[in-house]
């Protein structure tokens, strides 16, 4: 039977937490001696907090594809992934030579390079390969301040869900400073998405978001129960026992993979 072997993905919107989840979850792994590596997807980044196990700024040079392609910020993150993709049995070879139980996965800011391009979808694939793959996608409190802002970000984390085909367990990033009257309407729209629709409608302006609302959160009931929402801090390490109990727990469910 081969070893197993288990990866994580940080998902999110720019800004969200990723890398600081990143270097959290290395700690966490690492105090209680457990095998595990980072490896970092994002080209872009200057400094990181963690020192990675695989870095793709080792076979990508942003600032070289920049100037040799003139190319905006944007569309040197673009190339950037579409260079990854074409280097992707190297990252995958040294994977596999340091063979970790677990891998930490921090990708690039925007979310939209990884899941919605094809070389993003592939990249991600290929790192999943022969391992139980699982994913935490970040919501950055200041984007779920509104009832439609909370509601359109579970939204893109079933839609990213649904681009990259991975299991995903949804944390509220950065806990330690949401004010007392935000956590107040996050837990009551977690624990009953009823409240939630009650204050789509009642900030909703026109018939169309009202309708939108509504419909938005027929998708979310559908596909996802807002009850498994962690508010999570990698500053203070608050829940972070519980988000890795719950991967536990996914990983325990599909226990059959390697038999
Ligand atoms: N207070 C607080 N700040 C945090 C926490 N996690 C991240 N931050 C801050 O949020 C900002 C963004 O964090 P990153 O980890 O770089 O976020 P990211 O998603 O990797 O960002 P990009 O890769 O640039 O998209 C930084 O200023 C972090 O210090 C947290 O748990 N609490
Ligand atoms: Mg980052």
């Amino acid at each position: 039977m081969a070893q197993r072997s288990y990866v994580i993905f940080m998902l999110g919107t720019a800004g969200s937490g990723k890398t600081v989840l990143t270097r959290t979850l290395y700690d966490w792994f690492n105090e209680k001696h457990l095998d595990v590596a980072t490896l970092n997807l994002d080209a872009g980044v200057r400094r990181l907090p963690y020192n990675p196990d695989i870095d793709v700024r080792d076979l990508v040079n942003i600032d070289n594809l920049t100037e040799k392609l003139d190319l905006g910020p944007n569309g040197a993150m673009i190339a950037s992934m579409d260079l990854i993709a074409t280097k992707i049995d190297e990252i995958k070879a040294e994977i596999d030579y340091i063979g970790p139980e677990y891998l930490l996965v921090d990708t690039p800011g925007q979310i939209e390079l990884f899941a919605y391009r094809s070389s993003g979808r592939l990249v991600s694939s290929v790192i999943s390969d022969e391992s139980q793959p699982t994913s935490v996608f970040l919501i950055d409190p200041s984007l779920a301040m509104r009832p439609e802002g909370f509601s359109s970000i579970l939204l893109l984390s079933i839609s990213v869900a649904f681009q990259l085909s991975l299991p995903q367990i949804v944390a509220i990033s950065k806990d330690d400073i949401i004010e007392k009257e935000q956590m107040e309407n996050l837990e009551n729209w977690i624990e009953s998405p009823d409240s939630l629709v009650a204050d789509i409608q009642s900030v909703g302006q026109t018939s169309l978001s009202q309708q939108l609302g509504l419909s938005i959160m027929e998708i979310l009931e559908q596909f996802k129960t807002t009850g498994d929402l962690i508010p999570i801090s990698a500053n203070t390490g608050h829940n972070i026992d519980t988000l890795i109990g719950q991967m536990e727990r996914d990983w325990g469910e599909r226990d059959d993979f390697y038999e």
